[in-house]
């Protein structure tokens, strides 16, 4: 069965908007086109500006609907936001705006920074990003020297061969300025969807279980534990080695034609722990699929179930069509007819299981900066749709497992260990309760369905500044949403992260120390200096596991304890340690020092690296990508020897970045299967200069070809427009339907065609995937663009139809 998850890189909001409108006195917005993407968010840095004339400063390749608003806008080359904050970083430390008490007490390897930071002259840095020297020197100095500051970003950031670098050298900036755990401060990553921070800290991503926990055998342990499983029994449910063939299924499977999908190969010594090995990503499922390009696994994906992502939303739309062609079988779980469905012209093996939308179901959602928020059903589910859980376990009932699948939801923790406690559950509230009881690490323990509705029911109890409950009401002394770390029943949540200034039980804890106690001989905890309010413990301390509990918090467990007692803070299911903790005023997860580098990552400090296909032949030389990686998710991936084939930039002259339409959002079926949101942009297009246009003899509102270095091509509408520069175009990347030229849309089934089809900009989006995460190079790829010779688009079907 396909393992194919979304790997969109981790982040949080360490604040709130409620926060930067109080707050905040300076905002550098990167990589975020929050006007259009967030206009609720936005409307939060609009009000900061008024209320505290706090300074926006927007870091972006295009002149966006949210640059108009800025006091400062800054134009960066794409892919080149490590050489622009390294520029920044250089400035910072020679003019000595570092906060140095911050840099002692919290933080681990600053030095190996502001070593690379003193190569990033102004002068350099203007070379790599195209940012005036004089700009750069401004715009440092008044984010530097104002505070508290906050830095925001998005997928202008993230979605690059170097993004996982990029999110790391924004944090280090705000570490260096000691900008983390200050009202107003922070670093606020907006999110996408609204619960992308749910199905983040949920996992749905290749490489681990939920709550971050991982594909460890310690991690199969607690969630065995927590859904009630005998470990030794669950875990033959996958292929474990060629002597250990992996359990037969019940009756149900053995008589099916799927029968075979369930059993490894054991003539293959390539079939390994499959339980301790990260899955296909969402981004490169399909090279799972053809054989020429999944070199590592014993066989081929044969199998894809997608449910609640568009699929064209996916960079390498060709190699994708070809994937699903090869499939034996396509499921879609979907409220429409998901575009994945008609991208190939097969007449059999697809399946669209009709879901039901949000409206139609309950449940709770997680902000982007970690509130939950619970939902209520508006209205039953319409026709034959059912919701998303009742598929799943219709799904787990056909393959003989349903009983395992929902016996997490009627357990608890009586008397400090886990008990069946009922013969039924509901739904949502026992799957609330049983996330909040398992996925420890995030301290959702205190997000339990009663709280979360409680806060439902109040929401004209919370201040929207400090999202604090109001005295005297029901909710008084809690934060909304109970943002988490929420270490159990008595914890408010935590508005602010790393905040040492509050006592650890009213939201406040130190960095987690996650990463040992000393590296190089240097200790990794936090110096005396960060000692929180009524905290037993003075300074640094590890985070609290069975072993230590005792000696850290100068207690003595009982015997009883101690048998309860799961191994650590984050496995332990008693609640014990969480309980002693709250005596002790001290944080589960320890107070440590933030490290600026990452001894397990191929840059142990970020580098500026040139995106695979560059504009820059020189600089090419000068910063190279990363050698290519062998294996990770599956699959290997190419770097240098794609960005070394050749130079990229004489076929292929211009830059090619991503933007959102306010009226579309992802793979755009939602609002183009509605007659009004289709309208406001009838057609696919691409924002492009005049003088680049012109250039190739390209009108405005003329038809033209995109060539991308892979061979492919897409028919676009060419919008002239000055927000983007001649070396630069933009384009949306929402339409889906017509593949290279071609009008796709017959493969609909009748009645369900969207008002407007087009060219999706994933036909041609370049090779090129971050390292750790496996995002999309969505944003700083090359193309060519050509005058379409044969100036007809085909018809919309909003004209054909009326
Ligand atoms: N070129 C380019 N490509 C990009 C990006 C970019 O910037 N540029 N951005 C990337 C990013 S950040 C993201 S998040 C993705 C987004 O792209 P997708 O993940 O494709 O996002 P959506 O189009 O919102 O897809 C959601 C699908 O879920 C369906 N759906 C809605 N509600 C429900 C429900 O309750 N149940 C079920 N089962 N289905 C439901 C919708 O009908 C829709 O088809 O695109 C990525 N792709
Ligand atoms: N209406 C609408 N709203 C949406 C969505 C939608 O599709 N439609 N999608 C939702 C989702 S899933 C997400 S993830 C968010 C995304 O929210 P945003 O990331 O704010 O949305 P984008 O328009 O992709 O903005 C990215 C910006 O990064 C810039 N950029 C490109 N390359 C670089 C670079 O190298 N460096 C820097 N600093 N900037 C660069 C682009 O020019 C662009 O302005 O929006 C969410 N909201
Ligand atoms: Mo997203």
């Amino acid at each position: 069965m396909a393992g194919v998850a979304n790997t969109w890189g981790y982040g949080a909001m360490t604040n709130h908007f409620g926060d930067v409108t109080a707050n905040s006195k300076a905002i550098l917005l990167i990589g975020a086109n929050s006007a259009v993407a967030n206009p609720i968010g936005f409307k939060h840095m609009l009000q900061a500006k008024d209320r505290n004339n706090c300074k926006l400063i927007v870091v972006d390749p295009v002149y966006t609907k949210s640059a108009a608003k800025a006091d400062y806008y800054v134009r960066l080359r794409p892919g080149t936001d490590i050489a622009f904050a390294y520029g920044m970083l250089h400035l910072i430390f020679k003019n000595g705006w570092e906060d140095k008490e911050f840099i002692k007490n919290r933080s681990y390897a600053i030095d190996q920074i502001r070593k690379e930071a003193e190569h990033w002259t102004p002068e350099e840095t203007e070379n790599v990003t195209g940012i005036p020297a004089e700009q750069l020197k401004e715009i440092t100095r008044v984010f530097a020297t104002t505070k508290p500051a906050t830095l925001a970003w998005a997928l202008g950031v993230t979605q690059h061969s170097v993004g996982s670098s990029n999110t790391r050298i924004y944090s280090i900036l705000q570490l260096v300025l000691g900008n983390v755990g200050q009202n107003g401060g922070g670093c606020n990553i907006i999110r996408g969807h609204d619960n992308v921070q749910g199905a983040t800290d949920m996992n749905n991503l290749a490489d681990s279980l939920p709550g971050y926990y991982g594909l460890s055998d310690a991690a199969w342990k607690h969630f065995c534990k927590g859904w009630g499983q005998d470990y030794d029994k669950f875990i033959k449910r996958f292929a474990t080695s060629v002597k250990e063939p992996r359990q037969k299924l019940g009756e149900d499977v053995e008589n099916t034609k799927f029968k075979e999908y369930f059993y490894h190969d054991p003539k293959n010594p390539e079939d390994r722990n499959w339980r301790n090995e990260k899955g296909y990503s969402l981004s490169k499922w399909w090279q799972g699929v053809l054989k020429e390009e999944n070199t590592f696994s014993s066989g081929n994906l044969r199998v894809l179930w997608v449910q609640g992502t568009g699929i064209t939303s996916m960079a390498h739309l060709t190699k994708i069509q070809e994937a699903i062609d090869k499939l034996d079988m396509l499921v879609v779980v979907e409220p429409f007819v998901n575009e994945v469905a008609v991208l190939s012209d097969r007449k059999d093996g697809i399946y669209i299981l009709p879901a039901s939308t949000q409206f139609e179901s309950s449940g709770y959602v997680s902000a982007t900066n970690r509130s939950a928020q619970w939902r209520s059903q508006v209205i039953p589910p319409i026709y034959e749709a059912k919701q998303d859980q009742e598929i799943m376990m219709e799904f787990a009932k056909k393959f003989g497992f349903y009983d395992e699948y929902v016996k997490g939801m009627m357990l608890d923790v009586v008397d400090g260990e886990i008990k069946k406690v009922k013969d039924s559950f509901v739904w949502p509230d026992d799957a609330t309760n049983e996330i909040a009881r398992t996925t420890q690490s995030i301290g959702n323990n205190g997000r339990t369905a009663d709280r979360l509705k409680k806060h439902q029911e109040n929401w004209e109890n919370f201040d929207p500044d400090t999202l604090m409950g109001k005295p005297g009401s029901p909710v008084a002394g809690e934060y909304y949403g109970l943002p988490w770390p929420c270490w159990n029943k008595n914890h408010p949540g935590s508005p602010v992260l790393y905040d040492v200034t509050k006592p650890v039980w009213k939201g406040g804890m130190g960095f987690r120390n996650r990463f040992g106690l000393e590296h190089n001989g240097v200790s990794q905890l936090a110096e005396d200096a960060v000692t929180l309010p009524g905290s037993k413990v003075k300074g640094g301390y590890p985070q609290i596991t069975k072993e230590n509990i005792e000696r850290v918090l100068g207690i003595t467990l009982s015997e009883e304890e101690k048998a309860k007692m799961g191994s650590s803070w984050s496995m332990d299911y008693s609640g014990i340690i969480a309980k002693k903790c709250e005596e002790a005023g001290v944080s589960p997860c320890g107070n440590a020092k933030a490290r600026a580098i990452v001894w397990e990552f191929a840059d142990q400090y970020p580098k500026h690296r040139e995106p695979l296909h560059s504009p820059r032949q020189d600089l090419v030389e000068k910063y190279p990508t990363f050698d290519d990686q062998a294996r990770n998710f599956r699959v290997s991936t190419k770097f240098i020897s794609e960005q070394k084939a050749q130079d990229w930039s004489k076929d292929f002259p211009t830059i090619m970045s991503s933007m959102r339409l306010v009226n579309l959002s992802g793979a755009g079926m939602l609002e183009r299967t509605s007659k009004y949101l289709a309208h406001i942009t009838p057609e696919m297009f691409a924002h492009v200069n005049p003088e680049l246009a012109l250039k190739y003899g390209i009108q405005d509102g003329e038809m033209m070809w995109i060539h991308s270095p892979q061979g492919t091509k897409i028919k676009v509408k060419c919008i002239h427009s000055h927000s983007v520069t001649p070396d630069r175009i933009c384009l949306p990347y929402n339409f889906a339907g017509v593949m290279q030229g071609v009008d796709i849309s017959k493969n609909y089934p009748e009645g369900t065609k969207p008002y407007t089809i087009g060219e999706s900009s994933n036909t041609v989006t370049n090779y090129g995937f971050d390292i750790n995460t496996q995002i999309s190079e969505f944003n700083a790829g090359l193309c060519r663009l050509e005058r379409a010779e044969d100036q007809s688009m085909f018809k919309t079907s909003f004209f054909d139809e009326k």
